[in-house]
């Protein structure tokens, strides 16, 4: 919507009404108050497409293009009512002919289009981007499952499709249709439109491309489906299982569909607009989002050498100039690296580009480390991109830092000007003023709405950090959204909790690296201390929301284990006055809203070094929890922030766990047998109690891995994480000390705007 004034902002809500009775005569011939709950849904859409359809497009001669597999953008209709700021407008109308609107936001299914932090930060930039009206697409897949919907039986993951298409999202099929080639075989791609607002004003798109000839009954059970379908099955789920080779190629295919239609779409654009070609980089800017959409860059050089008649160094030269890469992990696992022949079967095409690629680096370089075809014919994805782009960036200072110091040095003493870092950042739309509008409003009150926009100006609230009234209010705001929690979970998982208890939160993917099992160890550790008679000052509600890759055993049972716990813990009369535990089903961001306002301790509590910079740490510090970490990617901008006084660190630094990894020098057995406190907690996984509830194959295996393997090293912070985390809730009944460590910690989160992230890919890198 182009910006208004506050007159036209008038006329708008006045025809409001007029347009919702509108909708509700043509589309059902009732009145807006005769309608059901859908119908209303219906309705709204329909309203808000119609708004977006006539508002001012963010405009500019060069675009950026942010290709990513995944954009976990989250339910769409009340981000678009506040970023248009018609959200209480359309709340009262709405009352006034009888319905809340929050039962109307129940009805729209979430979009399950990605699966976790790096999803969610590309849905955040395209916020970020619009609303810093920024000329902007994101361009990624329409999933029709999704990743997939978690559910629990028996103490177990079950993974099932998640459905969420229907007639009534925001998606716009266009008429737009690419022709992808692999090899001699030709599939259709179309594009369908989801627009993106901007706060107070803008719109730009976000483009999804689907297989046109798709097919949905592939899906058997669960999310089983025939992988070799390539033809029907491109864009049913988002990273299927790649255990075996039909699941690499079918990734491969993916990766391809998706960078094919990116390179199609952009150049289409840029032909519409009769723009010089050999000027591409003044007008187009790519942002690689992890090494998925890498084929864009062979690509884009395949088409400019065949079809534009460039010389191979110029074309090569011209994409570099257009393209950046984003890494968000140093895990190896996660480092794709596909084998050359398995590429030849997929994308034959783009094999001499490939070649030419990987011998032109052989020739000027001639370290093992940097080479983009290793001695065992793999190509390193990440190093395509590295070598041809013309930045590279981490996520966090100390992962910057990792990725020059260790993981890229070889790449940093050849490019040192690329390296670059953009610490991560979240849209304070979505995470302070939609999901938690009593404090986006009462902060209002106390500071203006400036932060909004310009979100350093929460240190406003700084002011107030002896003010008994302003902490009063923000504790009562907790409490208010502790209890909203509370409601749901009963709702939901059918477990009541206390609001008056502690809330301590652990939401994100299930990996071994982010420690949930330590979380658990701590759990039994104070199961124990209770059994025996040591009451706690206050009442724990241990919270969890988190999704194992399907094919990741030992996440699976470490879920496993956590459900076990859950189910042992809150049926013992005797401890479950004291703690309970809940495993939150199929945790995704409608999730995520209602679990981060309600945090009282936000646990970031990853191996040092391991996690590339986390967002959610960023969240649950905007809505005041508190957090317990380690010094471990934003974490550490974190603790500089808000200091040593409103933080609980502890564990190993990154350093030292690197020289660990090094040296191969940790042997977690050491631990277990030097401390009672620590074998006391790992056996209670294989004892009686839990194998009585849960399955012995699956607890086992956990208790052998932590043993004798114990990758992460959760046993080796154990210790330093139960005392700091026994501390931090001794101060948690220092009620004054705790107020105004939230406040403190609201005041700096200003830093991790997605606004502040935008800005600084835009000053340093796209340059638009
Ligand atoms: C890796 C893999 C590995 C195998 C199975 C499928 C799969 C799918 C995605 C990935 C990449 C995940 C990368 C990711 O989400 N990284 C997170 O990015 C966040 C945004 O930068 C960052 O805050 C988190 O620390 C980082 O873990």
């Amino acid at each position: 919507m182009a910006k208004h004034t506050s007159l036209q902002r008038d006329i708008l809500i006045m025809h409001l009404e007029e347009q919702l009775e509108d909708c509700a005569k043509e589309r059902y011939h009732k009145r807006l108050k005769q309608l059901s709950v859908r119908q209303v849904y219906r309705v709204l859409v329909q309203v808000v497409n119609d708004l977006l359809a006539s508002s001012e497009p963010c405009a500019g001669e060069k675009k950026i293009y942010y290709i990513s597999m995944e954009f976990l953008i989250g339910k769409l209709l009340s981000n678009n009512l506040i970023n248009l700021r018609i959200y209480d407008d359309v709340a009262r109308i709405l009352k006034k002919n009888g319905f809340d609107l929050a039962d109307i936001e129940e009805e729209e299914a979430e979009p399950a289009l990605g699966n976790g932090g790096l999803g969610r930060l590309a849905a955040c930039f395209l916020d970020s981007i619009t609303t810093l009206h920024l000329p902007g697409e994101g361009i990624g897949l329409a999933w029709h499952y999704g990743l997939f919907r978690q559910v629990f039986s028996s103490n177990l993951q079950r993974a099932k499709k998640d459905v969420w298409m229907s007639d009534d999202t925001f998606l716009i099929r266009t008429d737009t249709t690419f022709d992808v080639h692999f090899g001699k075989k030709k599939v259709t791609a179309r594009l369908y439109n989801l627009p993106v607002t901007g706060y107070d004003s803008g719109v730009n798109q976000l483009r999804l491309f689907d297989l046109e000839t798709v097919d949905e009954s592939l899906v058997t059970s669960g999310i089983r489906f025939d992988k070799k379908a390539v033809r029907n099955n491109l864009t049913l789920f988002l990273y299927p299982d790649d255990s075996d080779e039909d699941g690499n190629l079918l990734r491969i295919y993916q990766e391809y569909f998706l960078s094919s239609c990116a390179a199609q779409l952009i150049l289409s654009q840029i032909r519409e607009k009769q723009y010089d070609l050999h000027r591409l980089p003044d007008y187009a800017q790519i942002q690689i989002n992890d090494t998925h959409p890498t084929l864009v860059i062979p690509e884009l050089i395949r088409i400019l050498v065949e079809d534009k008649a460039f010389s191979m160094d110029d074309a090569i030269d011209t994409v570099t100039k257009v393209c950046s890469y984003t890494n968000h992990t140093i895990l190896s696992e996660a480092l794709e690296t596909w084998p050359l022949s398995y590429l030849r079967r997929v994308v034959p095409q783009l094999i001499p580009y490939i070649r030419e690629l990987d011998a032109r680096i052989a020739k000027k370089c001639p370290e093992r480390s940097v080479q983009i075809i290793d001695s065992k014919k793999k190509v390193h994805m990440a190093h395509i991109d590295i070598h041809y782009s013309h930045s590279v960036n981490g996520v966090a200072a100390l992962h910057t830092e990792i990725l020059k110091t260790t993981e890229l040095h070889d790449f940093y003493k050849l490019y040192p000007s690329r390296f670059n870092n953009k610490t991560n950042g979240i849209t304070f739309r979505r995470w302070l003023m939609l999901c938690n509008r009593p404090l986006s409003d009462y902060l209002t009150t106390m500071i203006g709405s400036g932060f909004k926009k310009k979100a350093s100006q929460l240190t406003r609230l700084l002011r107030y950090s002896d003010d008994e009234e302003v902490l009063d209010a923000l504790d009562e705001i907790k409490r208010y959204n502790k209890k909203r929690l509370a409601e749901y979970i009963l709702e939901k998982e059918g477990v009541v909790i206390d609001p008056d208890a502690i809330f301590d939160i652990q939401a994100k993917r299930l990996h071994e690296y982010k420690r949930q099992q330590m979380n658990a160890l701590y759990i039994i550790h104070k199961y124990l201390e209770i059994r025996r008679g040591k009451k706690p000052a206050r009442p724990v509600v241990y919270i969890f929301g988190a999704k194992a890759a399907p094919a990741y055993v030992i996440a699976q049972d470490i879920i496993h284990l956590l459900l076990v716990l859950q189910q042992l813990i809150n049926n013992d009369k005797k401890v479950s006055k004291y703690m309970k535990i809940i495993m939150v089903e199929n945790y995704n961001v409608t999730y995520a809203e209602k679990l981060i306002p309600a945090c009282d301790v936000s646990e970031q509590i990853s191996l040092a070094s391991k996690e590339a910079s986390g967002t959610g740490n960023m969240k649950f510090m905007l809505n005041g929890a508190v957090t317990i970490g380690t010094e471990d990617g934003a974490n550490v901008e974190i603790h500089h922030l808000v200091g040593d006084d409103n933080i609980y660190i502890f564990g190993e630094r990154a350093e030292k766990v690197i020289e660990h990894y090094a040296k191969a020098d940790y042997v977690s057995a050491d631990y277990y047998k030097k401390s009672k406190v620590i074998r006391e907690a790992v056996d209670f996984i294989v004892s009686d109690k839990c194998m009585k509830i849960g399955h012995r194959r699956n607890l086992t295996r956990l208790h052998k891995e932590l043993l004798q393997k114990d990758w992460f090293m959760t046993l080796l912070d154990l210790e330093d994480y139960i005392r700091t985390k026994d501390r931090m809730f001794e101060d948690y009944e220092n009620r004054d000390k705790w107020k105004r460590m939230m406040l403190v910690n609201i005041a700096k989160a200003g830093f991790f705007s997605s606004d502040r992230t935008i800005a600084e890919y835009n000053r340093d890198i796209w340059r638009l």
